[in-house]
């Protein structure tokens, strides 16, 4: 049925010595001639070669003219047969004819704006020109470009050019998922960096004429991680050069190829007026992401694609580090963590849960998941805990050392973790193998001066597998006294049984317990801590994860009773207030500790502890609970919007970012009573994109923004991104009773271009983020959307099979939303002509 195996991997019976390629970049028909030196390793065998969409207009080896009885094609490739094959090494030269104009799937070579374009990961090259494009094919590339445009880009570093020519040669040994080429109508935003061992590298950040004076803060984000891999991980730059392009279109965030990063334009392009701090934060996070992939991801790479986690989980761990480093290390767990949740636990939760190294699929691409990159991250930092910090670079010294130039597995990791420390991480390797969020209880008991923490986890069934062994899991743990003052600093207890209890001797009185400090293993925590425990840990835990989860979890319960029509808890109530006047509290804290947990989440956790949620009632709830507190404390909330606001001119730095969420978030409270007075005032003062868009959304929640909402408009409708934000703040955040009537408006106003998969996202995300009005009882939602994917899919269906994902939590729901959510995934799935990806996402999704 299509489906690969891990199981069935196999070496490729050829070695790939050399590619050269010549492009001739034309719109409707671009010739690319392809040479591989090549050497047989395994007499006998075929050549096949992937290739999809392609022209053959010729094939030669050693020169000699292939004939149509030496090979046989496919629509998914050539197989070259034995007989027509040398024994000794040899040349195969290919010419195809492609077709970049027409290619609306943004996979291979494309269009945008004028300009080519390619994306390659995971099996884009296969649309480029015939080739073994899979990871473990690693070669170095020569790459010759003719086209009449004044900017033509390929990997490693320019050779020679001319006007309509250039020449690049990448001396790295590379698989075609890394192969890029860029040819338009750009100017360059350039700069330079020396590296620690003397080598100066040219910088360039090409983007289309009029949107370079949007650059500079992605070129030093470029800048401060090249430092920050030399100094964390001592991981230098390998080439002369290294550019970066921004394109408009583009289904990813951004793609490492080597020496040449492909950036979706949202990830590059930022001014005060334009980009709001979670869009400078996210810049600086991508722009380091990719760059980390030099050498975890491209210098180490992927022996097939089922290891995928073993460089996206690494490098998400190594981004999350350098954000870390550059802003508010606590912060920033606490922001990942969030999304953790919002993501990776609700895909964990249901019919699309797999693990971080799965071990079949039908379609790769459906495989770009939180559980891969954000749960690989989570595995990497649990192994850090383990191994501790020394041990840890010991590790990935020797994993740079014993593996450069290779294509690895996650054996291949864990094996380096295991020969540095001498430790046995065979138990510990059911991270990457089983999917699931495990759940740990917790019961404590106090007596002689002995306390005694016990645990126990259990992992549910997930699809395929119903039966979870125990996890290798680092629990870290501190102990308060009564009075506040921790008796015992954090001390990870490492779990292993099913059950399993840790005794801290010599404690006076019975201590108040601090488990899982900075969320230190990837679990569902289920203790039944009384509010009283919260708001004492709330006031004096020493770990910030904990004092802000305290304040969550205080949140959550309070939030998840309103929704059975209990008031709300006065603890919850009462801390809150301390807090906000507590002014030894970092702003960006205190922001991320006022801001009430989103309905999907209350939704989650309804379901988890066996509740059917009700989205009407989850929105009812959290709006109330809104009121309350901005009733309850308006005159701290006012006082702390008033002493936040940001004097002198707009930076992106940490500590003004910081104070514009905490105001923000007071400003999303005061808004429920003072009839957004304050709103109005800030959409109609603002000077950055950070204001004006938080009090846009402060006007759209209270029903008074159809002035604003123009003037928006009319301000920004020739800039892309910041009208994709037009889309998505009303779409997530109207009123959800008429949601599904506001998002069809939207969709027929002909600024919503949706065959831009940013714009897509603005509208579609954007919409089924507003949780009520995406599950509105009637199904008009679920209708919508499902309409959508269905008109995206025969163009992009890359796109339209990572948007099916909303669907993922329909089990949670009551019958009659079950029925209807069901209902449009069958709809979808009987559609004749279904691409593979939202075929195989439908599949899973209905189980
Ligand atoms: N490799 C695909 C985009 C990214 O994770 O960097
Ligand atoms: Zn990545």
């Amino acid at each position: 049925d299509g489906t690969t195996y891990l199981a069935d991997y196999t070496p490729h019976p050829f070695s790939i010595d050399k590619v050269s390629l010549c492009f001739r970049l034309a719109p409707g028909a671009t010739r690319v001639q392809t040479r591989i030196e090549m050497t047989p390793l395994s007499p006998g065998a075929a050549l096949r070669l992937d290739g999809e969409q392609l022209r053959l207009i010729s094939a030669a080896i050693d020169g000699v003219a292939l004939t149509p009885s030496d090979y046989l094609i496919t629509p998914s490739g050539m197989t070259i047969h034995p007989a027509a094959l040398p024994e000794a090494p040899f040349t195969l030269e290919t010419e195809v004819e492609i077709a970049p104009e027409g290619n609306t799937a943004l996979e291979g070579l494309y269009m945008s704006n004028g300009m080519y374009c390619t994306q390659c990961e995971a099996e884009g090259f296969r649309k480029i020109t015939y080739y073994p494009d899979r990871p473990d094919v690693m070669a170095p590339f020569h790459v010759r470009i003719e086209g009449d445009l004044p900017v033509l880009l390929s990997n490693g570093n320019p050779v020679a050019s001319g006007p309509g020519w250039a020449e690049w040669d990448d001396p790295w040994p590379k698989p075609a998922y890394l192969f890029a080429l860029v040819a338009g109508d750009l100017v360059a935003h350039s700069g330079s960096f020396t590296t620690a061992s003397g080598r100066a590298v040219a910088l360039n950040i090409y983007v289309r004429p009029g949107d370079e004076d949007r650059c500079a803060f992605a070129l030093g984000a470029l800048q401060r991680s090249m430092k920050w891999d030399e100094e964390a991980y001592g991981r230098e730059y390998d080439l002369d050069i290294f550019n970066i392009v921004a394109v408009d279109d583009f289904n990813m965030g951004a793609m490492e190829n080597k020496g040449l990063n492909i950036f979706n334009s949202k990830l590059v392009l930022a001014s005060p007026e334009t980009a709001t701090d979670t869009d400078y934060e996210r810049i600086e996070a991508v722009i380091a992401h990719e760059y980390f992939h030099n050498w975890t991801g491209n210098r180490i790479t992927c022996r097939d694609w089922f290891q995928l986690c073993l460089k996206e989980g690494l490098t998400v761990f190594r981004d999350q580090s350098f954000t870390a480093d550059m802003r508010l290390g606590p912060v920033k767990r606490i922001e990942d963590v969030i999304a953790l949740r919002a993501r990776q636990f609700r895909e964990d939760q249901g019919p699309l849960a797999h693990p971080p190294r799965p071990d079949h699929y039908r379609e790769i691409n459906n495989f770009y998941t939180a559980t891969v990159y954000e749960k690989g991250a989570e595995v990497v930092g649990m192994l850090r805990t383990l191994v501790g910090d020394d041990g840890y670079r010991k590790a990935l010294d020797l994993y740079f050392d014993r593996h450069d130039g290779q294509a690895c597995t996650i054996e291949d990791w864990i094996a380096v973790f295991q020969d540095s420390s001498g430790r046995d991480l065979s138990q510990f390797k059911h991270w990457y193998t089983d999917a699931g969020t495990p759940r740990l209880s917790v019961t404590d008991d106090y007596a002689d001066g002995n306390y005694t923490l016990t645990f126990e986890q259990h992992t549910p069934p997930t699809p395929g597998q119903p039966l979870k062994a125990s996890r290798h899991m680092p629990i870290a743990v501190g102990l308060l006294s009564p009075n506040g003052d921790e008796v015992v600093p954090t001390t990870v207890l490492e779990m292993t049984e099913a059950r399993q209890s840790f005794t801290f001797p010599g404690l006076s009185s019975r201590p108040v317990p601090s488990i899982l400090r900075n969320f230190s293993a990837p679990v569902v925590l289920e203790r039944a801590a009384s509010p009283a425990e919260q708001a004492f840990l709330l006031a004096h835990d020493t770990d910030p994860f904990n004092r802000w989860e305290a304040a969550r979890s205080l949140a959550r319960q309070t939030l998840m009773d309103m929704t059975k029509g209990a008031p709300p808890k006065a603890e919850y109530l009462d801390a809150i207030g301390r807090l906000l006047t507590d002014d030894s509290a970092d702003p960006a804290f205190r922001a991320l500790i006022l801001r009430l947990p989103g309905e999907d989440e209350i939704a989650q956790a309804l379901h988890a502890s066996g509740t059917t949620p009700d989205p009407e009632a989850i929105h009812t709830a959290r709006g109330a609970l809104m009121t309350t507190l901005a009733h309850r404390h308006e005159a701290a909330l006012s006082a702390t919007y008033e002493a936040m606001a940001v004097p002198g001119a707009y930076t992106p730095d940490a500590a003004p970012a910081g104070r514009r969420a905490l105001r923000l978030a007071a400003l999303a409270l005061l808004t429920q009573i003072d009839g957004a007075r304050r709103a109005a005032a800030l959409f109609a003062s603002a000077d950055n994109m950070t204001e004006s868009l938080g009090a846009l959304s402060n006007l759209i929640t209270a029903g008074k923004a159809e002035d604003a909402l123009e003037q928006f408009r009319s301000r920004w409708q020739d800039v892309r991104l910041v009208m994709d934000k037009w889309f998505l703040v009303q779409a997530s955040l109207c009123p959800p009773e008429t949601a599904a009537e506001r998002v069809t408006a939207l969709a027929a106003d002909p600024a919503f271009e949706w065959k831009n998969p940013n714009r897509f996202r603005s509208l579609l995300g954007g919409f089924s983020a507003n949780h009520a009005g995406f599950h509105r009882a009637d199904g008009a939602g679920y209708r919508f959307y499902g309409d959508w994917l269905l008109r995206l899919d025969p163009l992009n269906p890359q796109t339209a099979a990572r948007m099916s994902t909303a669907f993922e939590t329909w089990p949670r729901y009551d019958k009659t939303r079950q029925t209807l959510v069901r209902a449009e995934l069958e709809r979808i799935a009987s559609t004749e002509g279904l691409s593979r990806d939202l075929s195989e996402m439908t599949a899973r999704l209905l189980g």
